[in-house]
Order: C-alpha cells, then sequence, then structure tokens
C-alpha cells in the first residue's frame, strides 16, 4: 500500500469519525475505557492499528473486543487481542494512546511514522476477528473498527455478540488451527465437550448437587450460557437470572464485581439459603461463586477460592498421573486475601507470585510454570499448560498404568474445558463444577477449606487519578508524598491489618483495599485511608463513606 493511499485514513476520520474531544484517553489496565460517546475516533484508530499489528505478524488474526466489561451500561471500552489470543503487547499500549489522542489533522501523518517505527509491511495482508458486548452503543462502535480496518486494507470479520473470552479464543484458532475452530460454535464444541467429557467420567457423589444458579449481569455471558443450557444433557441443571430482560440493567446491582465489592447478593433473584450460585460480569470474562446462609449472610467464593480449588485438584491429578515433575505455580494480585496466600503456600505447597492488577500481568507470569494458575480476586483468570505440560500428560494417558491413565485422561478434558487464552467466566464455571462434582463437595465444602480474612474496597474520586504511584506490586505507595506514610500509621493500630492504594485503570476511580481481624476493623480502616487518599491526593466531591 503507497503511503499517498494513507489519505483515505484522514476522509474517514473526517466523514465519520472525527475526534470530538480534546479529553486525553490512556491505554489503560485493559484497554481504552470511558463514557461510551467519548470513544468512536478512539476505536476507529484501533482498526488502524489492528491492522498493523496484524502485519507485523505477517499477517496473523488480531482482535478487536467492544466492551467496557464490568462498567455500567454508558460506558463503553475496546480492548486488543494479540494473535495467541493474549492481550495487546504492553509495548503498543504506548502507540495505541498515541494514536488514539493525535488530532484528525495530524492523523495521517502520525499512521505514517507509526508504520515505519513498527516496520509494518504494507503489502502484507491483514486480518482483524471484531466482537462486542449487548451495549447499546456497541454496534456503532465495532462498525467504527470496521471502518479503521478497511481504511488500511485489512479484512475485517465480525462476529456480532459474544463474550470477550469467546473472542480471544477465535483469534487464537485462527492463528493455530491445533487449538480448535475459529466460531462460536467451535467454543461450544470444544470447551462444552470437553465438560460433559468429564462429567460422564464422574458420578455424582457426596454432596455435590447439578443445580446451579446463574446471574447472567443481564450481559453476553448471560446469553451465551442459555445457549449452552440445552446442550448439558443434564450434566448440570443451570438456572439462569439477570438475563436483560424486565428492565435488567447490565451489571447494575448484579454480576461479579457488584457481589464482590459490595459484598451483596445480586438483584434478580430470591435466594434460599446454602444454594450454590455463580454471578458473571458484562462480557463474560470473571466468576464469583457465593451462597447465602440461613441468618441471611453472604458467602463468596471468590478469584482466590477458584484458585485454590483448581490448584488442589490438578495437583491432585498429576500425582494420580505421575507427573509430579511437572512445575504448578499460582499467580496472584495484591488484592488477594491473606489467608488465600497462606493456604496456598502452607497447605497446598504451591509457589505463588505477586504481580500487578490487569490479567496481563498474571497471564504473563504464569507462562513461567508448567501449569500456571493465574486468578485475581475479582474472579478474572485462567489456567495455562506448557506444552511440556501437554506433552507429558498425553504420554501418560496413552502408555500409563491403568490407574495413571485415567487420571491423565481426566486431566486432558480438564485443559479441554480451560479456555488458556485469557479468564474466561464459562469455562471458568465448567472447571469448578467438574471439581466440585468429583469430589462431591457442595459450596459449603468448599468454602470451609480455610477462612479469608475480612476485607473491604473502596472508590475515592480525585482531581487527577495519575498522582497516584506504585511500586512492589501495588502494595507500595510512591506518592504523593507522606500517603504511605499515613497508611502505615494507619494499618499498625489493626491487628493483621494491611492495606494499599492504587489508580484503577478502568474506571476514573482510586481504589483503597483493606483487611483486618474483624469486618468492622476492615471497614474503619479502608475508610481512614480512604480519607488520607481524599486528603492527600485532591480528592473531588463527597468525601469517602462506606456502603450501607
Ligand atoms: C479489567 C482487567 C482486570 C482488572 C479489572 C479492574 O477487568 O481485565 O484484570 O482486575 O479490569 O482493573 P482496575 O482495578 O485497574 O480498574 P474487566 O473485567 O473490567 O475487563
Amino acid at each position: 500500500m503507497p503511503p499517498s493511499s494513507l489519505r483515505v485514513v484522514y476522509a474517514f476520520a473526517r466523514e465519520m469519525h472525527p475526534k470530538t474531544t480534546d479529553v486525553f484517553i490512556q491505554y489503560g489496565t485493559a484497554g481504552f475505557r470511558t463514557k461510551a460517546s467519548l470513544l468512536e475516533h478512539v476505536v476507529y484508530r484501533m482498526g488502524l492499528l489492528a491492522v498493523l499489528r496484524s502485519r507485523v505478524k505477517n499477517g496473523r488474526t488480531i482482535g478487536i473486543m467492544i466492551t467496557a466489561s464490568h462498567n455500567l451500561e454508558p460506558d463503553n471500552g475496546v480492548k486488543l487481542v494479540d494473535p495467541d489470543g493474549e492481550m495487546l503487547e504492553q509495548s503498543w499500549e504506548e502507540i495505541a494512546t498515541r494514536l488514539a489522542n493525535v488530532s484528525d489533522n495530524d492523523l495521517e501523518s502520525t499512521t505514517a511514522e507509526i508504520i515505519k517505527q513498527v516496520n509494518s509491511d504494507m503489502a502484507l495482508k491483514a486480518s482483524v476477528y471484531i466482537g462486542m458486548d449487548t451495549r447499546y452503543t456497541s454496534p456503532r462502535l465495532a462498525a467504527a473498527a470496521v471502518h479503521g480496518v478497511m481504511a488500511l486494507k485489512g479484512t475485517p470479520k465480525e462476529f456480532g455478540i459474544v463474550t470477550t473470552p469467546m473472542l480471544h479464543f477465535c483469534v487464537k484458532c485462527r492463528n493455530d488451527n491445533t487449538y480448535g475452530t475459529p466460531t462460536e460454535e467451535g467454543y461450544y464444541e470444544k470447551i462444552v465437550g470437553a465438560f460433559k467429557n468429564i462429567s460422564q467420567k464422574l458420578p455424582v457423589v457426596g454432596n455435590y448437587n447439578t443445580t446451579l444458579y446463574v446471574d447472567g449481569a443481564n450481559g453476553v455471558g448471560g446469553k451465551k450460557l442459555n445457549i449452552i443450557k440445552k446442550s448439558l444433557d443434564g450434566e448440570l441443571d443451570l438456572v439462569l437470572f439477570n438475563l436483560g430482560g424486565n428492565g435488567g440493567k447490565l451489571n447494575l446491582n448484579c454480576g461479579a464485581d457488584f457481589v464482590k465489592v459490595s459484598q451483596k447478593p445480586p438483584v434478580g433473584i430470591e435466594h434460599v439459603p446454602f444454594q450454590r450460585v455463580a454471578s458473571l460480569d458484562g462480557d463474560g470474562d470473571r466468576l464469583i461463586y457465593y451462597y447465602v446462609d440461613d441468618k441471611n449472610e453472604i458467602h463468596l467464593l471468590d478469584g482466590d477460592q477458584i484458585a485454590i480449588l483448581l490448584a488442589s485438584y490438578i495437583t491432585e491429578l498429576l500425582k494420580s498421573c505421575g507427573a509430579q515433575e511437572l512445575r504448578l505455580g499460582l499467580v496472584q494480585t495484591a488484592y488477594a486475601n491473606g489467608a488465600s496466600t497462606r493456604y496456598i503456600t502452607q497447605e497446598l505447597k504451591v509457589p505463588v507470585t505477586c504481580v500487578k492488577t490487569g490479567v496481563k500481568h498474571l497471564h504473563h507470569a504464569a507462562l513461567s510454570y508448567d501449569i500456571g494458575i493465574y486468578f485475581e480476586a475479582n474472579g478474572h483468570g485462567t489456567v495455562v499448560y506448557s506444552k511440556e505440560a501437554k506433552n507429558v500428560v498425553r504420554k501418560i494417558a496413552e502408555e500409563g498404568e491403568a490407574e495413571q491413565r485415567k487420571a491423565a485422561q481426566l486431566l486432558l478434558n480438564f485443559i479441554d474445558v480451560t479456555n488458556e487464552t485469557v479468564g474466561d467466566a464459562i469455562s471458568d464455571l465448567f472447571l469448578v463444577e467438574s471439581v466440585l462434582r468429583a469430589r462431591g463437595l457442595d459450596v459449603r465444602d468448599w468454602a470451609a477449606l480455610y477462612r479469608d480474612v475480612p476485607c473491604r474496597q473502596l472508590k475515592v474520586t480525585v482531581q487527577d487519578r495519575n498522582v497516584i504511584s506504585t511500586t512492589d506490586a501495588e502494595r507500595q505507595c510512591t506518592s504523593p508524598e507522606g500517603l504511605q506514610t499515613k497508611i502505615n500509621e494507619l494499618v499498625s493500630k489493626y491487628p493483621s491489618g494491611r492495606s494499599f492504594v492504587r489508580a484503577s485503570g478502568t474506571e476514573d476511580v482510586v481504589r483503597v483495599y483493606s483487611e483486618a481481624d474483624t469486618q468492622e476493623s476492615a471497614d474503619k480502616l479502608a475508610a481512614e485511608v480512604a480519607q488520607a487518599v481524599f486528603d492527600l491526593a485532591g480528592g473531588v466531591g463527597d468525601r469517602p463513606e462506606l456502603p450501607e
């Protein structure tokens, strides 16, 4: 493509997707995310960037997902997916931010500069897969992405409404056909098919029962489970609610983020004590389980507990296979409950790595193990298995002793249920159900594995959240001056106290996390640290308060 044809980049921008705001936007924890009305030009430009990225990767397919995931309906966002289904390589985030913020007049020349900088061969073909969530602003933004791809003569393929992890899966399959078929049906075939295979090998025993209630957050995940439900042949009886009808709003008082942060059950269902319930988030990439007891108190089984359940089962299968030489490790963030980290290292004797928030960081760290399990406490995570690990297990499934073969075959099914490209609520749900079934556990047995330290999360609005800098996997705050000293002073008043603050990369807020020996203390500590953030980091609006 000769440089002169870049004129069309400007033409599309000016005529169809002009930049109408000067608000600076940054590629954050999971792409660009803000009010949907500020995003059209950004998404168009990400269409351009995806084409350049595809060419740099020799024409391999790149993904664009239109979603603001756990955020409320008025927000939207865009995430770029790299050829192996992982998040966009970090060194490109800066390029994405630059392209998103230049004026329309400078767009053509900036595009030319970036082509040179990344050495994108414009003669190559380029392929871009585009998916979107259920937000009413998503179709318009998806169209802007398509125009961006067309402007640089790439080939867009639209998947319509899919979960974020489904798009990641399709991108991976398109570039590596040994992983599966790059369609929604291909996803069901592999992941749901493997779950049914496991279930058929595992009789229902002990306290496990096959009825699972699922809160769909009024988003795409629930809709897809409604399709899957019919093909489960009774292996799992899904009772779905918050599917987007009856005026239910996306992520509003429901969904994984609401349940985790507010520590309250979602609206949309009458809770029966001890019922096992799973909550997805808006684009189907996070999963939290919970139950309500006979005193109407909620008990969460969040990303930490999911990671532990999966780690202990995989460890058991590896032992039964005789493949203990495979190194299994777990990756968490600072939000992981202290009790979970202690349980993993002391009881399970599994090594733990702590990294910064954002699945891109966790995924990367997990790849250093033969089997890496990564979960954020908010329910975002998955398992990755190295080629070596898969080969070892395959060999045992073919050549091992009878009992070893049985365990290895179960593990191979388990690997197939896993969406290794990214955290996936649907795939994770089937993994959890497989383990509960294999072990005959009900939700209370699972919750009894260990007890969380009481914790609390709060949000504080400040003038510019970038004044907060952190180090040590976000556990220490380096600016503004004096804030960490104040946090240390507050924490020291509470037995088992721990607290940290960081700027969110998906919402315009500073997040505060605290833990202490009682819920009252954790709440008080969070409120005091939030006050300190408000005072020292330029709080705006109302002073922070605890949720009721
Ligand atoms: C995204 C990221 C997650 C992160 C979450 C919150 O999730 O993919 O890794 O934990 O945002 O990030 P922050 O605290 O920076 O706002 P999702 O489900 O919203 O895409």
